[in-house]
């Protein structure tokens, strides 16, 4: 472009100018060319801006594409560590699925064993209970069968007593003793005095009743020189002595300072042959003390 400028300049010298003019126009022309230049140098400024701009771009561009692809290493890096650490995770809960699953089974498995000892035990149970109640039952029969037997026997004893009462060297007196109306059973073992009295009722008698001071004396003159029951209770009420036939006690021979009820347990009546005191011979005992015992067959319940 510089030499299209000097190129024109001599043109001008070709043409016939006045030289003033020629001088400005070449002022002119220089300042126009300085102009040029400097508009050139300016554009290539900018040029070199720009380019410098461009390769700043560029690297900022080849700096931002390193950045990403940084971070999409950083993004694979954190994918693959999450994967792993995922898998390892999915592991461990698969892991303790099965164990918990397994775990559950045996905890199902223990349930329904205990469920069925459970139903077992509850079907024992019934069954033992059925079994209980059949035996009460039993129990209930057998003993009013004892009852029935007891009192059949009673009778088919009375019955021979009473058949034979005028003879007592028949069989059923043969270790009894008569007195008056009376047949009396001294034994020679020792029983409580319930036991006792169950034994004079299995023949067909009861402990002997002392009705008055006559029959007191007789007991007396036996001389067996041991204590013997008599029937006479104060269980059911203390200090209201009754017979076993449910008469009240009028004719009474206790020793002195009996009956005391000693450790409030002395319920049920001794005599002993061995009288201290002359015909007071009673003392209150407790009923489960063993002693000997006297029966008494009143023939008048054959009339
Ligand atoms: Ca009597
Ligand atoms: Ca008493
Ligand atoms: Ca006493």
């Amino acid at each position: 472009m510089e030499d299209g400028v000097y190129d024109d300049v001599g043109s001008f010298e070709l043409s016939e100018v006045d030289r003033g003019e020629r001088v400005e126009m070449m002022v002119d022309i220089y300042v126009s060319a300085d102009a040029v230049r400097a508009q050139e140098t300016n554009t290539q400024r900018e040029t070199k801006a720009q380019q410098t701009s461009v390769r700043t771009e560029i690297r900022c561009s080849r700096l931002a594409v390193v950045c990403v692809g940084l971070l999409c290493v950083l993004l694979l890096t954190t994918n693959i560590v999450l994967n792993m650490y995922y898998t390892k995770v999915k592991e461990s809960i698969y892991s303790l699925r099965v164990k918990f699953t397994a775990e559950r089974e045996t905890l199902l498995s223990s349930i329904r064993n205990l469920t069925e000892e459970r139903d077992q035990l509850k079907s024992s149970y019934q069954n033992l209970t059925e079994e209980k109640e059949q035996i009460k039952n039993e129990f209930e029969k057998l003993t009013e069968e004892i009852i029935i037997l007891q009192t059949k026997h009673e009778q088919i004893l009375l019955k021979c007593i009473c058949a034979h009462h005028s003879v007592e060297e028949k069989s059923c007196f043969k270790d009894w003793k008569k007195h008056k109306s009376s047949f009396y059973f001294f034994s020679t073992e020792q029983k409580s005095w319930s036991a006792a009295r169950q034994d004079c009722r299995e023949r067909g008698a009861d402990l002997v009743i002392i009705n008055n001071r006559e029959e007191q004396m007789f007991l007396i003159d036996q001389k067996k020189g041991r204590n013997f029951w008599i029937g006479l209770t104060d269980e059911d009420k203390e200090n209201m002595w009754k017979w076993v036939d449910g008469q009240p006690l009028t004719d009474k021979f206790w020793k002195k300072h009996e009956p005391n009820d000693a450790n409030d347990v002395e319920d049920c009546a001794v005599f002993t042959t061995t009288a201290e005191y002359g015909w007071r011979t009673w003392n209150d005992m407790s009923c489960s003390v063993s002693e000997n015992w006297v029966c008494e067959f009143n023939t008048t319940k054959c009339h």
